[in-house]
């Protein structure tokens, strides 16, 4: 595990609200509980639940938004979450989230991703690029020397946003996610990702919110065949998005498909097994994609939800796949091909990469 930690590595799969500690979810819950919106007892037995359904799943992140939607939480969380990453040395991340409303306290989506920048600008113990083409503290940052913990420097973290349709949500609302998003773009947001429950709503609801993302140079990654739909996973197979998440339902077409279009899959192992999307890691596409050398990228889908870190995701691949400390460094500098960063951030990663292939040896 020590090594899977001091391995550096490329998150490319995160939900923010998916990826917040217990304790600070149990905090906010006590903090609620004591103003009597909800019941602490109930809510502290689901957030420290271990095994979960999808469906159980969903109801949680309805829970979990209670506890979250407002401007001072979402900042911190995300700065929690950006350190946590950092901490395990993931030295290059994209950060999901779903914009939202709450009109009661007057947030908007604009609002909610204001608030998530000043959670991004809020992280103290590592140096965060975030903002490549702003004249901001971002671009200055995205200057500095590269990730390398212990020569005295400081640790760094490239951070990048994509901005999450839900699939509750109308083609309007879809809309002005993507609209926000393109405002957004010197600020570090570069795509788009569809997501939310997947037995609710219709890919034509989305599709032409994504075609307008994709027309504006978004990038797109969508969540795809995380339960039996084949003609849904067939039309979003056809829209060719750059990065698909989970793909575990999966037929003989889609798999041809994918191939075909060398489309990147983003493994979430963990969450796959708890919510039984995949019975088991044995029978877990991960095996039959790498041996193909498809394109992949294992990432934590939600680490507080699921209880893991993209450090025990490596160390779950190793485990169940037979991996060593070469394969799992090669699968680890790999996923920079599959990020949404331009050349230049690749560079950089790749660098840092070879500087640490002599350390991890
Ligand atoms: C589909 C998921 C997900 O956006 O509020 N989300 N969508 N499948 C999954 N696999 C288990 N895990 C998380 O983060 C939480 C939201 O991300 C999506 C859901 O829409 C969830 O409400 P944000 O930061």
């Amino acid at each position: 595990m020590e090594w899977c930690v001091s391995l550096p590595k490329v998150e490319l799969h995160a939900h923010l609200n998916g990826s917040i500690r217990d304790s600070t979810l149990l905090e906010l819950a006590r903090v609620l509980g004591e103003k009597g919106v909800i019941v602490f007892s109930d809510v502290e037995h689901v957030i420290l639940k271990n095994d979960r359904s999808l469906t159980e799943v969903f109801k949680l992140f309805d829970l979990i938004h209670i506890l979250t939607t407002d401007h001072t939480t979402v900042k911190r969380i995300t700065q929690e979450v950006i350190e946590d990453f950092a901490s395990e040395n993931v030295v290059y991340l994209e950060l999901r989230t779903t914009p939202k409303r709450n009109d009661s306290i007057g947030m908007t989506k604009r609002s909610y991703m204001e608030a998530v920048m000043e959670g991004l600008r809020a992280v103290s113990p590592v140096d965060v690029a975030f903002a490549p083409h702003n004249d901001d503290a971002g671009s200055l940052r995205e200057s500095l020397p590269i990730n390398d913990a212990g020569d005295g420097k400081r640790k760094k973290i490239y951070v990048r946003l994509l901005l999450s349709i839900d699939r509750r949500e109308s083609t309007a609302a879809a809309m002005e996610t993507v609209k926000l998003a393109l405002e957004m773009r010197d600020l570090g947001v570069i795509g788009i990702d569809l997501s939310g429950n997947p037995v609710v709503g219709e890919w034509m609801t989305y599709l032409p919110a994504l075609e307008f993302a994709r027309e504006h140079g978004l990038y797109v990654t969508l969540h795809c065949g995380e339960v039996p739909n084949p003609k849904e996973i067939q039309a979003m197979l056809d829209f060719i998005p750059q990065r698909v998440g989970h793909a575990c339902y999966f037929e003989e077409d889609d798999w041809k498909k994918l191939k075909h279009y060398n489309i990147p899959v983003e493994i979430c192992l963990t969450s796959n097994v708890v919510t039984a999307s995949v019975s088991s890691l044995d029978v877990h596409h991960f095996a039959d994609l790498y041996n193909a050398k498809h394109p992949i990228v294992l990432c934590t889908d939600d680490a507080g939800v699921f209880s893991t870190s993209l450090s025990n995701e490596y160390k779950v691949a190793a485990s169940a796949f037979g991996l060593g400390k070469r394969e799992m460094f090669q699968l680890a500098k790999d996923a920079i091909e599959f990020t949404f960063a331009d050349d230049g951030v690749k560079q950089d990663l790749r660098n840092i990469f070879d500087l640490a292939t002599k350390k991890l040896d």
